[in-house]
């Protein structure tokens, strides 16, 4: 990393420091070093073959429920092989050291896979829903589904309505707990921090911007700029898997 890269980080880490209240939103970015794809990089298999901001809508699955079945059940599999990645893990550390020491610290995910879950965050609000929760679109019966690859597409429910993932698509309404969590913690958090997320989709996108008219310190971490790199006080250019761990480290060391 460069010098000017080193003085941000040394700067975020001064920050971090003098955080009593946290806020850290990810996106798929975090998870990318897990190896899952995110949203608007090429990716692969189905993928690569259709555009997944246009699968994530009502609109698809009313049109094709077998096609978006079979693509969230394809990336459900992924997920199961999935194992949190020392993003996801320095952000666990962080929400513990924060908590040991008096400090409030809120995590919110657009990430539907769950691997913070499985780094060890609590509480953690999902922006977005989860894959791994399927719900009836007629009677409204929600299970969680960890298991094989569906029998049969689309999957349908004991009432015979089709069963659909339990994730937030584009032109849907986000849980309004989560929503509510996500205000409250914003518009009282004295640094919000940024991680792997191209900063392209609302309302998620525009937190960064909320918390800074609440006189919060903000930084971001993402590989590439995005539209909030030139508004957040700190931007760091790197891998959330290489950055974070340090950043956490020398802010709140164990
Ligand atoms: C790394 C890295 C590494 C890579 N380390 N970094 C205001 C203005 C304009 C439009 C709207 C607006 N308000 C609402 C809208 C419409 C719409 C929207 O935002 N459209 C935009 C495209 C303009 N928003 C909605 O529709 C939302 N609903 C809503 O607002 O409802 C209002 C309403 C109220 C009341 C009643 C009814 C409605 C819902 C949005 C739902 C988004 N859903 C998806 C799919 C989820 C299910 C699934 O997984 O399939 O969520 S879309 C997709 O994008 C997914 C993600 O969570 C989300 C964000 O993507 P993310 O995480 O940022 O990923 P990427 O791929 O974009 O970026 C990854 C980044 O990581 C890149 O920058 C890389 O550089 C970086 N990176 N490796 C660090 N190792
Ligand atoms: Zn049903």
């Amino acid at each position: 990393m460069s010098e000017r890269g080193h003085n941000r980080i040394d700067e975020a880490v001064r920050m971090l420091r003098d955080a009593q209240l946290i806020v850290v939103l990810t996106g798929a970015g975090v998870s990318a070093e897990s190896g899952l794809d995110t949203f608007r990089d090429s990716g692969e298999g189905l993928w690569s073959k259709y555009d997944p901001t246009r699968l994530a809508t009502p609109e698809a699955f009313q049109a094709d429920p077998e096609l978006v079945t079979r693509w969230y059940d394809w990336r459900r599999l992924r997920c199961a092989e999935a194992e949190p990645n020392a993003g996801h893990g320095a952000l666990a550390r962080l929400q513990e050291r924060c908590e040991h020491a008096g400090r409030e610290f809120t995590l919110l995910t657009q990430n539907v896979d769950r691997l913070h879950h499985a780094a060890g965050s609590r509480d953690v609000v999902e922006l977005h829903g989860t894959l791994w929760e399927w719900r009836c679109v007629r009677c409204g019966e929600s299970k969680e589904e960890r298991g094989p690859a569906f029998e049969g597409y689309p999957l349908r429910c004991a009432c015979g309505g089709l069963r659909r993932p339990g994730v937030v698509w584009f032109g849907e309404a986000l849980p309004s707990d989560a929503i509510e969590r996500a205000q409250q913690a914003i518009g009282s958090c004295d640094l919000f921090l940024s991680v792997g997320t191209s900063a392209m989709v609302y309302p998620a996108a525009g937190f960064a911007r909320t918390a800074r008219q609440h006189g919060a310190a903000t930084i971001e971490v993402n590989r590439d700029p995005t539209p909030i790199s030139a508004l957040v006080d700190v931007s760091i250019q790197g891998r959330s898997g290489e950055v974070l761990p340090g950043l956490v480290d020398r802010a709140l060391p164990e």
